[in-house]
């Protein structure tokens, strides 16, 4: 079963027994606090569900991706985790290193309390490559017991010529090396973010709220050691809290080129995570470095109508991978089971597949797309070409085994004359439309699409469709949507409709999808990366085998499907798991 096996390059065969020798006494540690009990009840989630190429530890709880970079041939990513348990706490820094960011090899935890700074907690943070090459992080540390009392800490490798970067020290004669004094609420002052170089000074962002405005406030250093909060903060909006702040330049020589977080952009990009709304939401900008400002293209969208993902993905993090010249995003999945049904299962969180992000050639929006790399586990494929999808009828999609899979489709749609008119109360709102009008609820040019990690009867089936509206003026609005509410029997779980608009041209009445299936994971990227969806979800009965995937059709015009390919998707190294 090309499900079964593993990508095993030399350097892997290499790690992996550096890791028996030695670098993997936390994940048995974590093994041994956590080996479950008798009494503790099964989860209804099956063990099967456990992903197989998404990024995770073998055990226990993950959260935010932290200080992801590209040093001496290695690609680092730290992530928040906590080594006794699947629920959040005792947070450290986790590290993981590959060469290709799909085949991981844990470490030891690289940042744990160890100084008074950061001893009740190791939060999130970012890398910056200093000038001599060498790397630095900067990372939230928690200095007291009865609250989240935040600072700024700085650390540096022990040993820069460890490709591994496998230690760190945090020199006390400049930590910690920012606190929140004049005004700066202590529990809402963290995640700085890389640091980017301009005109003679270092500069940083760390997340922030005052009453109810986020803000991502601007830090200013010579030495990269010591630090001096700027007057006005980058940028604001009233959105309340912003967490892990993500600022960078886009649009390389090549349109899909990446920049350094220091080199001058056209166009830059501001994400903030908003701890309200628990989304990841951004603008496209330009950035004055002489008075430190970011101004949005289009302030009236400001926070409210991009994100990188319309589905369960949250504070994310970019890096410029000098390797390939890309700019690549990393971000958390949390679950959508219940707390009681983590602990049992014995795991928490997942990292979404790492993705390449660049503008999009209309300048407004960001496109993204799986790195090439994930195509390396590609195994058998089966294909379908040009068949007809009347409405009301559905095919299967057969000869490869589609719980763990890559699908490309692309569909045609026939006409658009029988779109349904758009009601603009929905304008601002795609995810209560979708609410409204899901998978089954029939229309006029779709919804269509594919039902994934369904039961042979379809009593179980994850939806992601596309649906073609037209608006006052005769213009097509696509929304594209996945549907879990039918994904699973079992009641207890969080099964929200997600959705985003497509601002695609579908006047030649194509349009592309791609979906990652990963037993509990559907990540899916509309017209070429332009929206992007991912869901959690657990099946009862569409489980391993007993998943089908099915190309459906509930509008009343014809829909074709031009192309499609399912790859099997094989396991990764990941983490020892
Ligand atoms: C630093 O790392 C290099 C490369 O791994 C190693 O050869 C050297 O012994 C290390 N130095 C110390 C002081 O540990
Ligand atoms: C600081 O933020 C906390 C929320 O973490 C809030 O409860 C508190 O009222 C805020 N303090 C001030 C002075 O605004
Ligand atoms: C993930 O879990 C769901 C269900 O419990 C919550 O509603 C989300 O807020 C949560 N997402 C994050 C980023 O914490």
């Amino acid at each position: 079963m090309g499900t079964r096996q593993r990508v095993l390059a030399p350097w892997a065969v290499l790690l992996l027994a550096l890791q028996v020798a030695g670098a993997s006494h936390v994940i048995h540690r974590s093994l041994e606090a956590e080996a479950a009990p008798p009494s503790v009840p099964a989860s209804i989630v099956s063990p099967l569900l456990r992903t197989g190429y998404h990024f995770q530890p073998p055990m226990n709880w993950i959260n935010d991706p932290n200080a992801p970079m590209y040093y001496k041939g290695w690609y680092h990513l730290f992530y928040q985790y906590n080594p006794k348990g699947a629920v959040w706490g005792n947070i450290v820094w986790a590290h993981s290193v590959s060469r290709d960011l799909i085949n991981w090899i844990a470490l030891d935890p690289a940042i744990y309390p160890s100084i008074p700074s950061d001893q009740y907690g190791c939060w999130s943070g970012s890398a910056t490559m200093l000038k001599d090459g060498t790397p630095a992080i900067l990372y939230t540390g928690i200095n007291r017991p009865d609250i989240n009392y935040q600072v700024q800490v700085l650390a540096f490798p022990k040993n820069a010529s460890d490709p591994l970067l496998r230690e760190w020290e945090k020199p006390a004669a400049y930590n910690p090396v920012a606190t929140p004094v004049g005004g700066i609420n202590a529990t809402q002052f963290r995640d700085p973010t890389t640091a980017w170089y301009a005109d003679g000074h270092w500069r940083m962002l760390v997340g922030s709220v005052r009453d109810t405005r986020g803000m991502a406030l601007v830090y200013r250093s010579r030495d990269f050691r010591t630090w001096r909060k700027a007057k006005h903060p980058l940028h604001s909006a009233l959105t309340g809290m912003w967490e892990c702040p993500d600022f960078f330049p886009v649009s390389g020589p090549a349109l899909e080129d990446g920049l350094d977080t220091s080199d001058a952009g056209a166009k830059y990009v501001l994400k903030s995570s908003l701890d309200l709304t628990r989304y990841d939401y951004y603008t496209i900008g330009s950035y004055d470095k002489r008075k430190d400002r970011y101004y949005p293209d289009n302030p009236n969208g400001d926070y409210h109508r991009l994100r990188y993902d319309y589905g369960n993905f949250y504070a994310s993090k970019t890096f410029y991978d000098p390797a390939k010249r890309r700019r690549v995003l990393l971000g958390w999945a949390n679950e959508s089971d219940s707390v009681p049904d983590d602990k049992a299962k014995g795991w928490a969180g997942i990292h979404a597949i790492p993705r390449k992000i660049w503008l999009d050639p209309s300048g407004k929006q960001l496109l993204q797309w799986p790195i090439e790399e994930v195509e390396k586990l590609r195994g058998k494929p089966v294909s379908v070409g040009s068949k007809l999808v009347k409405p009301g009828e559905h095919f299967e999609v057969t000869g490869v085994a589609t719980y763990q899979a890559d699908v490309e489709v692309t569909f045609e749609i026939s006409s658009l004359e029988k779109a349904e008119a758009f009601d603009p109360a929905y304008d601002n709102d795609a995810q209560k439309l979708c609410g409204v009008k899901g998978a089954d609820v029939k229309g006029g040019v779709g919804p269509f699409g594919l039902w994934v990690l369904a039961s042979a009867d379809l009593q179980e089936k994850t939806a992601v469709l596309f649906r073609v509206f037209k608006d006052g003026y005769g213009k097509p609005k696509v929304l594209m949507c996945t549907d879990p509410t039918k994904s699973s029997l079992s009641p207890d779980l969080y099964k929200p409709t997600f959705a985003g608009f497509v601002d695609t041209d579908i006047s030649s009445g194509k349009i592309a999808l791609r979906s990652l299936i990963d037993r509990s994971v559907v990540e899916s990227f509309g017209a070429g990366g332009k929206t992007c969806i991912l869901s959690r979800v657990y099946p009862s009965i569409a489980i391993g085998k007993d998943a089908h995937l099915y190309v459906f059709n509930n509008g009343e015009v014809d829909v074709k499907v031009s192309s499609l390919t399912a790859w099997e998707m094989k396991k990764p190294l990941m983490n020892g798991a």
